[in-house]
C-alpha cells in the first residue's frame, strides 16, 4: 500500500519544504516539535501535530523514541528526516524499516557505508570515482603517514573517518609537524567522534568544491541533476550556492555524472544523494557522499525543474523515478543565498523576534522559509531562517534578480545576514565567477581588518 501519511522528523523551512512535497501529491503530513517550536509555521499547516519534548535537539528531534511513538500513534507509514538530526543516523533509519515504516531515505546498510568516510573511500574508488590521492585506508602509524606523506608530496591533510563537515582535520605542510598534527588529529576525533581513525590525504590548496545531486529508484534507474558550486563558505557553513558551477561545461558535466550514476547503479542505493568533489585544475577528486536532502536542493530543481523531496518520496515508496536522464536538461542559472539570523559581521546568532516580514516575489524567486510576522526564533537551533533562491536564463540574469530579491526583502526586528549577501552579488570576483573555498574567509578577514 502506498504511502498516505507521512511524519516530518524536522524542524524550520525543510519541514515546511516536506510538508509541501506530500500535500502536492495528496499526501498527509504528521509534524512533531520540541515545546519551543509550538508556533512554527509547519506545525500549523500539517494536518496532525506531536509534542516531543523539551527545548533541546537531544530532548526532541534526536529523541528517537518519542519519534517513533508519534508515528505510531498517528498511524504514519513513512518518516522523512530531513536534513541535519537524524538523516544520516543508520540505527534510526533501521529503527523505523523495523516498525514496520518507511524510511524516507537510503538502506541504514548504506548510510553506514558512506558515514565512514574510510569505507566511503574504498567504496566509491571500486566504483571507478576519482578521489584525493591518499592513505588506502586508516593510518596505522607515524612512520605509515610518513612514507605516504612522502610519495604524494607535502601539503597533505589527516582527515578523521568518522568526520565530516571539516571538524578534526589538520593540514601539514612539512615531515618535522607531522607526527604531532597525526597525535592532534587522532586524538581530536576521539573526543568529537568517539572513534580516533584518521586517514591522510594530499591537500589541495585551491580548489573548489562541487557537488552532484543524484536520485536512484529501486529499480536500477539512476539519475544525476548536474552541479552544484558550494564553494563559498565560512567555517564549513554553506552561504551561497549556485547551480550550474560557473567552472563546468556541458561536457565536463555530463561526463561525471555517467561516471557517478553507473557507480550508484552498483552500488544498489535508493534515494536521494550527493556526491562531494573538490575541483581544481580541470579535475575531480571526491571527498565525501550525502546520503540526505541537502539544504541547497532547490537550486538545482530551479535548472532542472524536478521536485527532489517528491522523488525522494516516490522512490522510498517503491515507485519508479518519474524522469530519466533524457527528460532532464539544464535551464538557466540558479543561487541560493543563505539567510541567517546573525550578526552580518560577527556572525553572532541574534534570536528574537520578527517585527516586519516581506518576502520578496516575482519572476525566478523563490523562498523557502518558516518565518512569519510576529514568529519568535528560539535560540535553540541552527540559525538558518530563510533561503532565498532565484533563477534566471542565465548567470548575469539570475545576479540581477537576485540584486533586486534583496532590494525587496525585509525581514525587520533582528539583525540578519542578507546584508553579507548584498555586498557578495555586487563583488566583481563574485560577477565574474572567480572564488575557491578560500575566497570568503580571506573576503571577510579582509573586511575586519578594514575596519579596525
Ligand atoms: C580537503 C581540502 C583540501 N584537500 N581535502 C573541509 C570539509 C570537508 N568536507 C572536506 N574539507 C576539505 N577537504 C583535501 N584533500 C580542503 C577542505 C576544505 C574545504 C572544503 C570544501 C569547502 C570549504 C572548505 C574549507 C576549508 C577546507
Amino acid at each position: 500500500m502506498s504511502t498516505q501519511k507521512v511524519l516530518i522528523a524536522n524542524r524550520g523551512e525543510i519541514a515546511l519544504r516536506i510538508h509541501r512535497a506530500c500535500h502536492d501529491m495528496g499526501i498527509k503530513t504528521v509534524a512533531v516539535h520540541s515545546t519551543a517550536d509550538g508556533d512554527a509555521k509547519h506545525v500549523r499547516l500539517a494536518d496532525e501535530s506531536v509534542c516531543i519534548g523539551g527545548p533541546s535537539a537531544k530532548e526532541s528531534y534526536l529523541n528517537i523514541p518519542a519519534i517513533l511513538s508519534a508515528a505510531t500513534v498517528s498511524g504514519a507509514d513513512a518518516i522523512h528526516p530531513g536534513y541535519g538530526f537524524l538523516s544520516e543516523n543508520a540505527e534510526f533509519a533501521a529503527i523505523v524499516e523495523e516498525h514496520d515504516m518507511t524510511f524516507i531515505g537510503p538502506t541504514a546498510e548504506h548510510i553506514n557505508q558512506m558515514g565512514d568516510k574510510i569505507t566511503a573511500k574504498k567504496t566509491v574508488t571500486a566504483l571507478n570515482i576519482p578521489v584525493v590521492p591518499g592513505s588506502k585506508g586508516a593510518i596505522k602509524s607515524a612512520k605509515e603517514a610518513a612514507l605516504i606523506a612522502r610519495k604524494i608530496g607535502y601539503p597533505v591533510i589527516i582527515k578523521a573517518t568518522s568526520g565530516g563537515g571539516g571538524k578534526g582535520m589538520q593540514v601539514v605542510f612539512n615531515e618535522a609537524m607531522l607526527k604531532e598534527s597525526l597525535q592532534l588529529a587522532k586524538s581530536e576525533a576521539k573526543v568529537n567522534f568517539g572513534n580516533d581513525e584518521v586517514y591522510l590525504e594530499k591537500y589541495l590548496e585551491k580548489p573548489r568544491h562541487i557537488e552532484i545531486q543524484i536520485i536512484a529508484d529501486t529499480y536500477g534507474n539512476v539519475i544525476h541533476l548536474g552541479e552544484r558550486d558550494c564553494s563559498l563558505q565560512r567555517r564549513h557553513q554553506k552561504i551561497w550556492e549556485e547551480a550550474p558551477s560557473p567552472v563546468i561545461n556541458d561536457k565536463v558535466r555530463n561526463k561525471i555524472g555517467a561516471i557517478v550514476c553507473k557507480a550508484v547503479e552498483k552500488l544498489g542505493y535508493r534515494g536521494a544523494g550527493t556526491f562531494e568533489f573538490l575541483y581544481e585544475n580541470g579535475k575531480f577528486y571526491f571527498i565525501e557522499m550525502n546520503t540526505r536532502i541537502q539544504v541547497e536542493h532547490p537550486i538545482t530543481e530551479a535548472i532542472t525543474g524536478v521536485d527532489i523531496v517528491r522523488e525522494q518520496i516516490r522512490v522510498a515508496m517503491g515507485e519508479k523515478l518519474s524522469v530519466t536522464q533524457d527528460q532532464i536538461s539544464f535551464k538557466g542559472h540558479a543561487i541560493e543565498c543563505r539567510i541567517n539570523a546573525e550578526d552580518p559581521h560577527t556572525f553572532i546568532p541574534q534570536p528574537g523576534k520578527i517585527k516586519d516580514y516581506h518576502p520578496s516575489g516575482g519572476p525566478g524567486v523563490r523562498i523557502d522559509s518558516a518565518l512569519y510576522a510576529g514568529y519568535q526564533i528560539p535560540p535553540h537551533y541552527d540559525s538558518l531562517i530563510a533561503k532565498l533562491i532565484v533563477h534566471g536564463q542565465n548567470r548575469e540574469e539570475c545576479l540581477h534578480r537576485l540584486r533586486r530579491a534583496m532590494e525587496e526583502y525585509v525581514i525587520g526586528g533582528i539583525k540578519t545576514t542578507l546584508p553579507l549577501h548584498r555586498d557578495l552579488a555586487s563583488h566583481p570576483d563574485i560577477i565574474a565567477g572567480e572564488y575557491d573555498i578560500h575566497w570568503l574567509e580571506k573576503m571577510l578577514t579582509e573586511e575586519l581588518k578594514k575596519a579596525a
